[in-house]
């Protein structure tokens, strides 16, 4: 770190808060594990990272000058948790539907058979627009209880104009009440409605002329995903969503690879989605794609865990090409209702052999470029947001190593201690 370009960064101004004797991993891209500052301390400033390095070499006038003094302990300090792909806002759950799974049907069955997605869809129409934030917050409450700090939300079980909008305002809602980034995706073309059965294109003409350009005029949506697999979209129908959201300059991602290989990865790479996620039944062929056009490999562990599934995703082709790997909770009513994103690292190691330190990289760095945010959270570093967590551990191995339950013992979001 340059001191001198720090101090001339934040010219007359004190120190707002001043972490010292911390363990801070601030996975900054490089050669050092988890970009480790040992024995360091991180100095904040109007929200944004003012100073950060070693104990030795901290400034004398930003503790004395500082408002608040957090002595760590020697306890590790990581970035604040990024969960790049959530379906948080949802009415209603299906545990009814996870005692069937265990009666023995499986997730397409039920699909088929009018549960799933579309059960939820039910739910999520019938609560009004406060009934669904009241819904919504808890959950939002849990996940910030792990240490996230930015949370990306979509819609996707409203399924027409004024439902898929409700959604998205109850999840630009909650990112104005809550100290946690919110980042909203559009999700129309996550399941075809029972109005339009046997209807698909026609689904997809009324979400590309009608609903899309309503979102995109309210502003609501930060981005846009779709769900390409046999039990709901084509690649083919997921590329007209694409192209209008690229009309209206909205990034896109797709759900993709989960069940069956559609080829709906390599399609949404090329062109230029942020993120792929799931990719189970992603072919190694494919692989290099992904990595050709730095697209993110979003994985799921928990939805893999909570599914039974067997097929992993191919991670030494994603290791190999150097294709970036993010991880996210996929908090949602039938595949993976969870909120931690410390659990979903063990999930990661123990389930796809994960290392820790990727694990670690997987909620923080790479999980902010899932979402186009990397400049802004995912890193310590010097102008950036000041989201971090101070952990009831010392070790960034730990965070993976238990089966959940690490306590976040300070979490700040924008420099304030929430
Ligand atoms: N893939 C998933 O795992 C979730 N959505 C998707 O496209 C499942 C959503 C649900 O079952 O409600
Ligand atoms: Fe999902």
């Amino acid at each position: 770190m340059n001191q001198a370009k720090k101090i001339e960064r934040f010219p007359d101004t004190a120190t707002d808060t001043l972490w010292v004797n911390a363990n801070i991993a601030t996975m900054t891209a490089g050669d050092t594990p988890y970009g480790l500052m040992k024995n360091a301390a991180i100095a904040i400033h109007d929200g944004r990272i003012q100073w950060l390095g070693s104990m030795s070499e901290l400034p004398a006038d930003y503790a004395k000058s500082c408002a608040t003094l957090y002595d760590c302990q020697g306890r590790l300090v990581t970035p604040g948790l990024v969960d790049c792909h959530t379906h948080l806002v949802h009415g209603g759950n299906r545990a009814k539907e996870f005692e069937m799974r265990l009666n023995g049907a499986s997730y397409e069955e039920i699909a088929k058979a009018g549960g799933g997605i579309v059960s939820t869809v039910s739910a999520t129409r019938a609560a009004s627009e406060s009934a669904l934030y009241e819904q919504s917050a808890p959950r939002l409450e849990a996940m910030m209880a792990e240490g996230t700090t930015t949370v990306e939300i979509k819609s996707g079980y409203g399924l027409n104009l004024d439902d898929e909008l409700k959604m998205l305002r109850v999840a630009r809602q909650l990112g104005r009440d809550y100290p946690v980034n919110v980042v909203t995706t559009f999700l129309g073309a996550h399941a075809l409605p029972a109005e339009y059965a046997g209807r698909s294109d026609d689904y997809i003409d009324y979400l590309c002329d009608s609903v899309l350009p309503a979102v995109a005029a309210e502003n609501l949506a930060d981005q846009v995903d779709a769900f390409c697999e046999g039990i709901a979209f084509s690649p083919a129908q997921v590329a007209r969503v694409f192209e209008v959201a690229q009309q209206y300059d909205l990034p896109v991602k797709l759900h993709a690879e989960q069940l069956s290989d559609l080829k709906g990865a390599a399609m949404a790479s090329e062109q230029g989605a942020l993120s792929v996620d799931h990719l189970e039944y992603l072919a190694e062929d494919d692989v290099p794609t992904l990595a050709a056009n730095n697209t993110v490999a979003v994985l799921l562990p928990a939805a893999f865990y909570y599914l039974r599934e067997t097929q992993l995703p191919p991670m030494a082709a994603l290791r190999e090409h150097g294709v970036p790997m993010a991880l996210a909770t996929d908090s949602n009513p039938g595949s993976s209702p969870i909120s931690s994103l410390p659990l979903v690292m063990n999930m990661a190691c123990t389930l796809f052999r994960m290392t820790p330190q990727e694990a670690l990289s997987g909620v923080t760095r790479h999980a902010a470029q899932a979402l186009g945010l990397q400049d802004k959270v995912g890193s310590l570093e010097v102008g950036k947001q000041a989201d971090l967590v101070c952990w009831q551990a010392h070790e960034p191995a730990e965070l993976s190593y238990r089966i959940g339950g690490v306590k976040c013992r300070a979490v700040l979001f924008k420099g304030m201690l929430r």
